[in-house]
């Protein structure tokens, strides 16, 4: 155990700064050993704080103290407290500002946990968000004190000749023959967590951006020399994100110079850092030969991200670390608006809600539940979760929903005019719509304040007498940590009807007709009721997943045939053929466990087939409905997760698939094999999708034809895309040249970090009965390296997170061998550790015996000395 219990934060606590920072003078003597940081402060007394404290505490942590004065004057050694975490000035005075200079020193090259000033490859560069900030330097290190900045940085030039911080470069000089220096400047007040710093050997790749009102912005983005060749991408996303910000939301880039670096060694994706994005190399490089088509389009959506935060983020900012989703919920939602707009609307969205629901759902499940605004947090970087991104996101989708997008545009017009320059609480985000849109939000506030996701239990009744259908509609919502009792939700739930033609039954509603509407669901029952029904039409609920809730509705394996032929609503028609095939899955899962013959009905083998033979023109969307639910997300619908037979049962369906409808995979995989690569324009992206999900079922048979076919795509492949295809379908078989074909890529590519990541990755997530001496194998390869977050998470992340039947092997050699690594990984970077900890997390959910197994694990971490408050925190939560 730790030595202590560390302590939790809560919002109910939250009151203003007691001081106020108008000016930060930063001036850093760069050195991968040894930085010195002078830090000079104008501070003075906040007039809104209610305290009356003659006292200052700032907060720092791992730093060395040099020297502190308040105007001019050297502080003595009884004039301040110095603790593990603060720093506290007795005296300061009360009437007027007054400058505090702090000298101290860090050393970047020991901090393996990537939070502050670090050393990654040969460069130096920060992380500030949320609290890195107080590893830097003294200071109110909180998102509500927001101040100007202009910093100076110093190093040598021959290692550091680029030295990047944020704003615009206003001077610059050698120091002498080896240093030299430049000073930045933010004209634009920032929180801490927005500051940042690089400096190395990088390489600039310039282009520019004229806006709407015609200023010249320049954009640069700066990576190591050998990565030049693999920008244009990214710098042509950036350019789609600001066009389309500004005609979305009439929202224009405010600096004259827009700068990324890409770094290998990033905790997460990417940070909105003012004018300098600091990005994990992955969401930045990109070449044909290198990057697949999903590569592109996650790269695409990340540069949205940071840039959308330019405004939901940077200009607009969070009072403090519970209002979280206020810029990452927000943002996230403008990601996926302009990813939509940039590709397949239908296609984006189901792969959103496809990670929702198999990712966001668990969590809400689980021991770690959250609201998307937390009360409470033990440290704050446990919070980046998917409850506060992706949920978050939802729930800005149905405000979007229910004001229309007229209505959500003008709401958001009053936020950014009312909040410009100030830090808001989620209330505030919320108010400016209520109050643009004279709408009332007050119960649709609870998605903010409750965890859990809602169920909806839907009940039909056609009353042909009357031509009515009734349609019931009962909510609830699970109990979660700290929450026993839930209130109703309001529910937008989006509806159409279908005649037995297949085409849209008018909708009569309130003496209204319409071809699709949304229902309001506010209470915990009620009953819709739609007139004029000749005949009883099929439902066609929750269209485009209008609300993040689990809907519960009986279905007969006709019905939703018929919706995956006929549902005009491409979100539902791709559910009805993912809800047959879980139904049909479940059914085998059942024969299975009481050790039944398996046989798979025509009936999805008939529905299949109309998929492969109807004609589609966005074919990434036809490749979408040929797609088996994935075996995480049937885990989450099973009571006790059963995962030897999810994998056998969803595996008996893949194989009888490509047994009965071969034919029409070679056709289409015929068909669409060419060589397109360089091409990411959206139909050569849906030819590469539809060709290799049809090289999935054919290699499931394990002919040699089909084990031929994957081989020659693999080595004749000109794009990542499709030599990945050829190799996980190989790698994930009993293919005779599985070895050779691994070390052939391996020897291609090993100077390509991110394909190596790859190539980690794809080994250890294969299903194959071997896989785990593999892993371990592999931690001992020389192209491990555990100071790598990428590497981490391309290794022991997609082993514990995406590999459920050997991880969760009967023997608990899984759970042993990811509590070790966390150990490991606690003691050198805790926010990565703390991640990797989410694979144990869920152990309520199996079988007995790795119940005990997984707990075991889980109180052997607990129990471990020296844990860091992140590990703490979400280990001691998933055993409470
Ligand atoms: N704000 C960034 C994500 C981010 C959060 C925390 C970090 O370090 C602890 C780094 C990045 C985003 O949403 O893109
Ligand atoms: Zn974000």
């Amino acid at each position: 155990m730790r030595d202590a219990s560390p302590q939790t934060v809560y919002l109910k606590d939250y009151t203003p700064p007691e001081y106020l920072i108008e000016t930060v003078e930063l001036n850093f003597d760069l050195d991968e050993q040894l930085t010195i940081v002078r830090s000079s402060l104008s501070l003075q007394r906040n007039p809104q704080s209610k305290h009356q404290n003659l006292a200052l505490s700032l907060m720092g942590e791992e730093l060395q103290l040099i020297s502190l004065a308040i105007d001019g004057v050297s502080l003595d050694e009884d004039e301040y407290t110095l603790d593990k975490e603060s720093l506290l000035i007795h005296k300061v005075p009360q009437d007027r500002a007054f400058q505090l200079k702090i000298e101290n020193s860090i050393s970047p090259a020991a901090n393996t946990a990537l939070e502050g000033l670090y050393l990654s490859s040969q460069m130096l560069c920060t992380q500030c968000e949320a609290q890195g900030f107080r590893k830097i330097t003294w200071f109110l290190d909180r998102p509500d004190v927001m101040s100007r900045y202009k910093v100076t940085l110093s190093a040598a030039k021959d290692k550091y000749p680029v030295l990047l911080s944020n704003g615009n470069k206003i001077a610059g000089g050698d120091i002498d023959q080896n240093r030299h220096w430049v000073t930045w400047e933010d004209p634009f007040a920032k929180p801490s967590y927005l500051f940042a710093l690089v400096a190395g050997q990088l390489e600039a790749v310039s282009d520019e951006f004229v806006t709407h009102s015609g200023r010249r912005i320049e954009l640069q983005i700066f990576v190591e020399s050998h990565n030049v060749d693999k920008c244009a991408h990214a710098m042509q996303s950036l350019k789609n994100a600001m066009r389309w910000d500004e005609e979305t939301y009439g929202l224009e880039y405010d600096l004259d110079l827009y700068m990324i670096v890409a770094v290998d060694h990033f905790n997460m994706g990417a940070m909105e850092n003012k004018g300098l994005n600091i990005f994990n190399t992955k969401f930045v490089l990109a070449r044909p030969d290198t990057a697949t088509d999903s590569d592109y389009e996650y790269i695409e959506g990340v540069i949205g991200h940071e840039y959308f935060h330019n405004w939901t983020g940077n200009r607009i900012t969070c009072r403090d670390w519970f209002q979280l989703s206020l810029k990452e919920g927000f943002t996230v939602f403008r990601d996926q608006q302009f990813s939509a707009d940039r590709s397949s609307k239908a296609v984006k969205r189901i792969a959103d809600v496809n990670a929702l629901r198999t990712r966001q759902f668990a969590e809400d499940a689980g021991p770690l539940a959250h609201p998307v605004r937390p009360e409470a947090y033990i440290e704050i970087n446990n919070f980046y979760t998917l409850t506060v991104y992706e949920k978050g996101a939802e729930v800005v989708r149905m405000l979007h929903t229910l004001l229309g997008p007229e209505g959500f545009r003008k709401g958001c017009d009053l936020y950014f005019a009312r909040h410009d320059g100030q830090a808001v609480t989620c209330e505030d985000f919320v108010n400016a719509l209520e109050t643009a849109n004279q709408a009332d939000f007050s119960q649709f506030w609870l998605w903010y304040s409750q965890a859990g996701t809602p169920v909806l239990d839907v009940t039909e009744h056609y009353d042909a007498a009357n031509q009515q259908l009734h349609l019931t509609i009962k909510q609830s919502c699970p109990a979660t940590p700290g929450q026993a009792q839930k209130a109703p939700f309001h529910i937008p739930v989006k509806l159409g009807l279908l005649s037995d033609d297949g085409s849209a039954a008018p909708i009569w509603f309130n003496q209204q007709s319409s071809n699709e509407i949304t229902l309001h669901v506010t209470a915990a029952e009620q009953t819709f009721s739609f007139a004029n029904l000749a005949q009883a039409p099929v439902v066609s609920l929750l269209r485009g997943f209008s609300a993040p809730v689990i809907l519960k509705m009986e279905r007969s394996l006709e019905d939703l045939a018929f919706l995956l032929r006929h549902d005009s609503d491409t979100f539902n028609r791709w559910e009805a053929g993912q809800q047959l095939a879980i139904k049909v899955i479940f059914e085998l899962i059942k024969n299975l466990q009481n050790q039944q013959a398996l046989q798979l009905t025509p009936l999805l083998v008939d529905a299949w087939r109309n998929i492969l033979q109807d004609k589609f023109s966005d074919l990434s969307y036809q490749a979408m409905l040929l797609s088996l639910p994935e075996e995480s997300y049937l885990a989450g619908l099973m009571e006790v997760i059963d995962v030897d037979a999810i994998h056998e049962a969803r595996e008996f369906v893949r194989i009888s698939l490509a047994k009965q409808l071969q034919t029409e995979f070679q056709r289409l995989y015929t068909l669409y094999h060419r060589d397109e690569s360089g091409n990411f324009q959206a139909d050569a992206i849906g030819r590469r999708r539809l060709k290799n999900i049809c090289l999935n079922y054919l290699i499931s048979l394990e002919t040699p034809e089909n084990y031929e076919l994957a081989e020659r795509q693999f080595y004749s492949a000109g794009n990542m895309t499709d030599q990945m295809a050829a190799l996980a379908t190989i790698a994930n078989s009993r293919h005779p040249a599985k070895a050779r074909s691994l070390d052939s890529f391996y020897h291609q590519w090993r100077r390509e970090a991110l394909v190596i990541d790859k190539w980690f990755a794809l080994q250890a997530t294969s299903s194959m009965p071997n896989t785990f001496a593999t892993v371990q194998s592999l931690m001992r390869h020389h192209a491990f390296d555990i100071k790598t977050p990428n590497r981490v998470r391309a290794l022991i992340g997609a082993f514990s997170q995406s590999n459920p039947v050997n991880f969760h092997a009967k023997n608990g050699e899984g759970y042993a061998f990811l509590a070790d690594q966390v150990l490991v990984l606690n003691d050198l970077n805790p926010q990565i550790a703390s991640r990797m900890v989410t694979g144990l997390a869920q152990w309520r959910r199996y079988d007995e015996e790795r119940q005990i197994l997984m707990k075991q694990q889980l109180q052997r971490i607990v129990s471990y000395a020296h844990l860091s408050k992140d590990v703490y925190e979400i280990a001691s939560k998933s055993l409470a």
